[in-house]
């Protein structure tokens, strides 16, 4: 038994020896570990508001102003999370030697530390690596992507909080630049002088790593980066009157007929219902901005957007402007076909029922006949194809 104990802490003390590198550090792990805490919270953060945006909990409160709040929120998701691959990937790298420790379990506690790490690590990487296929619109796992990825969500944070707690002490001595020593080494040692330059320029490579990942992908989520685009999948003004698609006419099974001469909107109201031809909803008045359209996979595109304003359709039914709505797609079935819109956005002065796009009527794939554009929501609620408004 002590043999195979010795021949197994040789091998592992040989193979850590051949990571061992200069570079590493505590120092090294904690600079990283504040710059990935700090992505993952505002990942989490983010994702949360999203998620509480589209499962709407009764005491929520929902931000309409800046308009481009979701946008922002989302872009910030997106953008972290990609940040954080990079980051992680370093930090692993950074305490390699330390996942090869001999014996792998010394008390209760350190079982428990190195259980947690597993699973922050084992977590994240499935996190980050199924966000990102997501923001590709590809779902090659059996699983749903929204409520898994919201759980593990969960389940990082709180294996993160654990790790910062245990980790506080080390955390504590190696904040500040001075103070840092080797993992081989405790005690600070001549080397670390020569070494600091090298730590400096393999942090000098992550940051331009990360910068580089975020500067070719955030152009998806933010005008003003678009020109930088170069990974992330959708590029701003493309797609049927310069706006991008994510689910198209054919792939929702809607059809120039089905959207036809005979759509109508059916209005339900508490009291009956009314019906409006397109013509019927052309001779209301008209009413056109700005709005972005933020999808919940990152890119956004901001266009103008011209219709009939929620509120005044309400008011033309005789139903209160405060009214909670329930809206349905013409689409038979997919997870956006019914939506329910609250109060707040009903009456917003900027929530349309909107008929055209950039000047012109709503290309088939971007919901004609009517669709919904309302301020700060996520894309997936700015509902397609619409058939019928409920008053609930
Ligand atoms: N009925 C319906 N509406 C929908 C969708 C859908 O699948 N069905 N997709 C939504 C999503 S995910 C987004 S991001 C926006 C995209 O709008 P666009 O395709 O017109 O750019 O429409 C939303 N409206
Ligand atoms: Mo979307």
């Amino acid at each position: 038994m002590d043999r195979i104990t010795g021949f197994l802490q040789a091998r592992m003390d040989r193979a850590s020896a051949g990571f061992a590198s200069e570079l590493r550090s505590k120092r090294l792990t904690v600079v990283l570990g504040r710059w990935l805490g700090t992505a993952f919270v505002i990942c989490f953060a983010t994702g949360v508001f999203s998620h509480l945006l589209q499962d709407p909990p009764g005491w929520m409160v929902f931000p309409t102003r800046p308009v481009w709040i979701y946008q922002l929120t989302q872009g910030l998701h997106v953008t972290t999370g990609i940040a954080a691959i990079p980051l992680l990937l370093a930090k692993l790298w950074s305490v390699f030697p330390l996942l090869l420790h001999w014996p792998p379990v010394e008390s209760v506690l350190h079982a428990l530390e190195r259980a947690s790490i597993a699973l922050f690590v084992a977590s994240s990487l499935v996190e980050l690596a199924t966000g990102l296929l997501n923001t590709y619109k590809w779902y090659p796992w059996p699983f749903p992507f929204r409520q898994t990825h919201y759980w593990l969500a969960w389940v990082i944070i709180g294996s993160l909080a654990l790790h910062i707690a245990v980790k506080l002490p080390v955390i504590a001595q190696h904040w500040r630049r001075t103070g840092g020593n080797c993992y081989s080494d405790e005690e600070p040692r001549a080397t670390e002088k020569a070494g600091a330059p090298n730590r400096r320029s393999f942090l000098t490579a992550v940051t331009a790593a990360t910068a580089f990942t975020v500067l070719a992908t955030a152009g998806q989520s933010f005008g003003w980066l678009a020109p930088a685009n170069l990974f992330a999948p959708r590029r701003q003004g493309t797609g049927p009157q310069g706006v991008p698609v994510t689910r198209t006419a054919a792939e929702a099974q809607v059809t120039r007929s089905s959207a036809g001469e005979d759509w109508v909107l059916t209005v339900r109201t508490r009291s009956g219902l009314a019906m409006f031809t397109l013509a019927q909803l052309r001779s209301l008045p008209q009413t056109e901005h700005e709005l972005p359209v933020a999808c919940v996979e990152g890119w956004t595109q901001t266009a103008r957007w011209r219709g009939v304003r929620v509120r005044d359709l309400l008011a033309a039914v005789g139903a209160p402007p405060d009214s909670d709505l329930r809206f349905t797609s013409l689409e038979k079935d997919g997870n956006y076909r019914l939506m329910t819109m609250p109060a707040v956005y009903s009456q917003d002065e900027l929530t349309l029922l909107a008929l055209e796009l950039n000047g012109a009527p709503l290309d088939l794939d971007h919901g004609y006949p009517a669709r919904i554009m309302a301020p700060g929501r996520p894309g997936v609620l700015q509902t397609k194809w619409v058939q019928r408004m409920e008053v609930l």
